[in-house]
């Protein structure tokens, strides 16, 4: 991003066009950035408590007395009857920059002793279930796209949320004749601009990802001597398929026609090179990981692994080999301290879960009031009069509402960090270009802080930011790993963004995987060991009408609440000229589910079932079929009328695998507001 300053304002931001990923785009939201940067609500002083817990009365307080009193209410719970675990840090993608969001916080609480935070509420299910078939992270290139000629989006608005990716998919489409296809139950962006939408119930991808091996397998449209060579397993789950997923069952599963599904198979297996990309969306239902796992054997079975364009794509995270154990060091945390689920605050918060309770919470990064599952009880938690909570944040977000301290905090523009990336295989260097307004400080500044006042070890917190980069790119060992080989921090401030060195040769085409079998693995042994089906399968959602027919009889819809277009999760709320697009709390309704119950185009509705119930409009239309209900996030509570947002409805269950959350596994009731 390059920034034009006036003085030390930012007057505005702009891709750098020589990105070679991103081109010079930048979103319309990030656009925005100078508004938010220079907001009159931003968070510029300390500030302590003054009314009651959770009514965002404040006085402002000078650093010092801020981090006495931190400290000091550290100090006294760790050598409390319940000791430091008793205090508990909790953070997640405020910014993404390595140095910022794991780096001597990680080493701060691990010196301390408080819990561990488990990182589930995005990305795990998935990425566990990816690497039980794949063996690592690894998958198709983003920048061979355009080499495509048959696109999925499979759970993912591409489109929207991942707009660089898009537009190497309609490069392909335009100038390589590629077809893109979405599986979506809902007529996203991306699906609409597709050139088929397939829409199938929520959380049925695996059943239908089953359906089309059937298919493949009958018609013999496998690549046998890929299956041969790279795989382990083919002929069990041939058979399971053959036996279990015929298309008329997957047609009942997933509400799709029989006709589809076979099409669908035919020409993901003729079209070559065929390409996945697996998303997040599909990932958030009880069965998400499972979901992953079996869609992730699709292309083993036709061989796309063979070509740089073929394949599947989930997240290229694991291709930066970063020294995150230097950065974090593991090693500080004492043997045994418990590690709290992120997604389970509401039940952290009110002692629900093992090990000593929850005194002290220490947010950064992360808005938990807004972003986590089943909300009511969370701000429940969050009100204790005896509950200690520090927020360390840019804005008077819903958490900083029910903060005792509120430390306010610098923007990427103002400090220093590295930037790998979960869309592309590039390493950056984000430097500072001016001083944080009022008294701002970066998280590593507050941990150096602190560590002083508790006496912590001085190598291991008083390091530079500078330091801590050069550390993350191996600078001080004696050689780097292959793909961050000659990529420095001087380096990266001299030429900008630089591409990992990777191989040209597609990851699986030689048809070794990283996995105990060295094969692509159809058949899990480790699954087995732990106790699943050791080969793909779909189980129903946790709420649906098939697992659960009496609470599907009360609250008959099953709603998805994915995030907003002008929003990052829950930030951007705050710049009054994104908020207005987004035009508050809607929900998107199927035409016979709003005339069941009476409801018309423009009606606010409430959405509720036994866990809370919010607020929003009614727009109804053919974007959703019957029996589904699709209801944008994340809106902080004082733009949607005070009453809290759809996480209100969302259940803190956990994924088959990765302890992921499960926020579109839930149904709902909605009714008028009259
Ligand atoms: N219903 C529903 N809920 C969801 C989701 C959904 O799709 N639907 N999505 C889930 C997903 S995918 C995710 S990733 C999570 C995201 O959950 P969070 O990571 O909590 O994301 P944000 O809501 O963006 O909140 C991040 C906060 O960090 C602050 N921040 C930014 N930079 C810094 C910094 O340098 N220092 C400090 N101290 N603070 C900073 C921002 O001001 C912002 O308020 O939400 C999850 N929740
Ligand atoms: N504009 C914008 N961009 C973002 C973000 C943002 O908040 N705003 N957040 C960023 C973050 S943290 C993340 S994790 C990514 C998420 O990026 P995506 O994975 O694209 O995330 P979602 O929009 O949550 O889900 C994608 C689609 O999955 C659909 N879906 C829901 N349930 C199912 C299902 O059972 N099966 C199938 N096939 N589809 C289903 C939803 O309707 C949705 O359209 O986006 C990132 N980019
Ligand atoms: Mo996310």
């Amino acid at each position: 991003m390059l920034v034009t300053l006036e003085d030390d304002r930012v007057v505005s931001v702009a891709g750098d066009p020589e990105h070679p990923f991103t081109d010079g785009f930048l979103c319309h939201k990030v656009s925005r950035l100078p508004e938010r940067i220079h907001h009159r609500d931003r968070l510029l002083f300390p500030l302590r408590r003054t009314g009651p817990k959770g009514s965002g009365q404040f006085a402002r307080i000078t650093w010092d007395e801020a981090l006495d009193e931190i400290a000091s209410r550290f100090q006294s719970i760790a050598e409390g009857p319940h000791g430091p675990q008793a205090i508990l840090p909790y953070s997640y993608c405020g910014t993404m920059g390595k140095i910022q969001s794991e780096s001597l916080d990680r080493r701060f609480f691990g010196r301390l002793g408080a819990s561990l935070l488990d990182r589930t509420i995005c990305a795990t299910a998935g990425g566990a279930g990816y690497r039980y078939t794949i063996g690592s992270g690894q998958g198709t290139d983003p920048e061979a796209f355009p080499e495509s000629r048959y696109i999925i989006n499979w759970g993912s608005n591409t489109a929207v949320t991942n707009s660089h990716l898009w537009a190497k998919m309609v490069h392909a489409q335009k100038h390589n004749g590629a077809r893109i296809v979405t599986i979506d139950p809902h007529r996203s962006q991306t699906a609409a601009r597709s050139d088929w939408h397939l829409a199938p119930r929520p959380g049925t991808d695996a059943a239908l990802a089953l359906g089309v091996m059937h298919v493949l397998f009958r018609d013999g449209l496998q690549d046998e001597e890929y299956l041969a060579r790279a795989t382990i397993g083919a002929e069990a789950l041939k058979a399971r398929v053959l036996a279990d997923y015929p298309p008329e069952r997957v047609a009942q599963i997933t509400g799709l026609d029989k006709a589809d599904i076979e099409q669908l198979a035919r020409e993901y297996a003729s079209t070559s090179p065929a390409v996945v990309r697996v998303n997040y969306g599909l990932q958030r239902h009880a069965g998400g990981g499972m979901a992953v796992r079996t869609i992730a054997c699709l292309p083993a079975i036709i061989g796309s692994w063979r070509h740089r364009a073929g394949g599947m794509l989930l997240s290229t995270s694991a291709l930066f080999p970063l020294n995150l154990q230097g950065l974090q060091r593991p090693d500080l945390v004492p043997a045994g301290t418990r590690t709290i689920n992120m997604v389970q605050l509401a039940e952290a918060l009110h002692g629900e879960l093992p090990g000593p309770p929850v005194e002290a919470i220490y947010v950064y990064n992360s808005n938990p009031a807004s972003v986590c599952p089943d909300q009511g009880r969370v701000l429940s938690g969050l009100l204790r009069d005896d509950l200690f909570t520090v927020v360390h944040e840019q804005f008077p977000t819903d958490t900083v509402q029910y903060a005792d301290i509120v430390l306010p905090a610098s923007m990427s523009t103002e400090h220093l960090d590295i930037h790998p990336a979960y869309g592309h295989p590039y390493l950056q260097l984000n430097e500072p270009v001016m001083s944080p307004p009022g008294e701002c400080r970066c998280n590593t500044d507050v941990f150096r802080t602190l560590a002083r006042r508790l006496g912590f070890e001085p190598h291991l917190f008083q390091v530079s930011d500078r330091d801590l980069a050069r550390e993350m790119l191996w600078e001080n060992q004696e050689t780097q790993p292959a793909a961050v080989r000659g990529i420095t921090v001087d380096r990266l401030s001299a030429e900008g963004p630089i591409r990992l060195n990777l191989s040209d040769e597609p990851p699986f085409a030689s048809g070794q995987f990283p996995t105990p079998s060295g094969k692509c693995e159809f058949y899990s042994e480790t699954l087995e060991r732990l106790g699943f089906d050791p080969l793909p399968t779909w189980h129903p959602p946790a709420e649906c009408h098939e697992s659960a027919p009496d609470l599907a009889a009360k609250f008959p819809l099953q709603i998805v609440t994915p995030p907003g277009r002008h929003f990052i999760n829950s930030t951007f709320n705050e710049v009054d000229s994104l908020r207005a697009i987004e035009a508050g709390p809607h929900i998107e309704l199927s035409r016979d589910d709003a005339a069941a119950r009476g409801i018309e185009n423009g009606n606010l509705v409430r959405v509720f079932n036994d866990r809370g119930e919010f607020e929003a409009t009614a727009v109804v239309g053919e974007s959703v079929r019957p029996g589904v209900a699709m209801a944008p996030s994340i809106w902080w509570n004082r733009y949607a009328g005070n009453k809290g947002n759809s996480n209100l409805t969302a259940s803190t269950r956990l994924t088959d695998f990765g302890g992921g959350a499960t926020f579109f596994d839930n149904l709902v009731e909605v009714e008028r507001v009259d």
